[in-house]
């Protein structure tokens, strides 16, 4: 008896700690934007609804453990039982009920926050193209003709539209406390629509192991008070004389680096995005 409750007492200030300060570190926990926060609600309620399968079920094992070890001598001996049909009905119905719920949130939830689904609001989209690079990000503002590695600006409450590929192995855009995370890949395009609610600087990850320098390829989405501020950021990238405005230059830029700094291009090379994912989908 003295080893379980020096058990549970253990197991009770574990789930006690992790309640309070782990949480803090899950930034996926505190999104900052309506897909995040949907998709955080979807985690919470799926938790919840497994929580009452797996709380009881970890107790009865704790319970009949301690009630039927062999040493008990005080209960009644009663192997020779039939089924019970309050026990039957309980143990087929819960689970059904739970998987039933499940289902339907998933089902609806796959459709409402479907990346390619388009943000409804009144403010115009903000389309930004994503290029994987080993081992860096290039973000092209094809409206603004700007075009930066690993830094990302945008306002806060104007949806974002990704159009994502790679220029080389596979990688995962992924800005966990906005929403969803996507593949990239080379030769193909995908896309996502993320909208900050919120101002702050939001850290971006590739969420799929690429080689060397992945450790590295991360990025800043900073999402501005209003769209002045992204306006006056505009400006300040055109201010660059670094220019991507040549397949040549494109290629020397998408050799393999390791942390590769922040950079500022003031034009790009008309539909530079389709011609990388064309180089791909020719290939055989
Ligand atoms: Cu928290």
């Amino acid at each position: 008896m003295r080893l379980l409750k020096t058990v549970s007492i253990i197991i009770f200030y574990f789930v006690i700690n992790t309640l309070l300060t782990g949480c803090n570190n899950i930034i996926l926990m505190h999104p900052k934007g309506n897909v995040g926060l949907q998709e955080r609600s979807l985690i919470l309620i799926a938790l919840t609804l497994m929580l009452i399968v797996v709380i009881p079920a970890i107790t009865m094992t704790i319970i009949f453990a301690v009630k039927y070890r062999s040493s008990n001598t005080h209960n009644n001996y009663n192997p020779n039982w039939t089924n019970n049909h309050k026990i039957e009905i309980t143990i087929w119905s819960i689970p059904i009920i739970i998987i039933t719920i499940l289902a339907t949130l998933t089902w609806k939830s796959t459709h409402t926050l479907d990346p390619q689904k388009k943000i409804t609001s009144t403010l115009d989209p903000i389309t930004i193209q994503v290029i994987a690079l080993d081992w860096k990000w290039l973000f092209i503002y094809p409206k603004e003709n700007i075009a930066t590695i690993n830094e990302i600006v945008f306002p806060i409450n104007t949806p974002l539209q990704f159009n994502i590929t790679s220029n080389s192995v596979m990688n995962a855009f992924f800005i966990p406390q906005l929403g969803s995370q996507i593949y990239a890949m080379a030769g193909m395009h995908t896309i996502l629509h993320l909208i900050a609610n919120q101002p702050g600087i939001y850290k971006g990850i590739s969420s799929n192991f690429s080689g060397y320098g992945f450790s590295g390829m991360k990025f800043n989405a900073i999402a501005t008070k209003n769209i002045e501020e992204f306006k006056e950021w505009v400006q300040m990238i055109h201010l660059s004389h670094k220019k991507l405005n040549n397949m040549e230059f494109y290629e020397k830029l998408a050799r393999p680096t390791e942390n590769h700094p922040v950079e500022y291009f003031s034009e790009v090379k008309v539909n530079l995005f389709n011609d990388v994912i064309n180089k791909f989908a020719h290939s055989t």
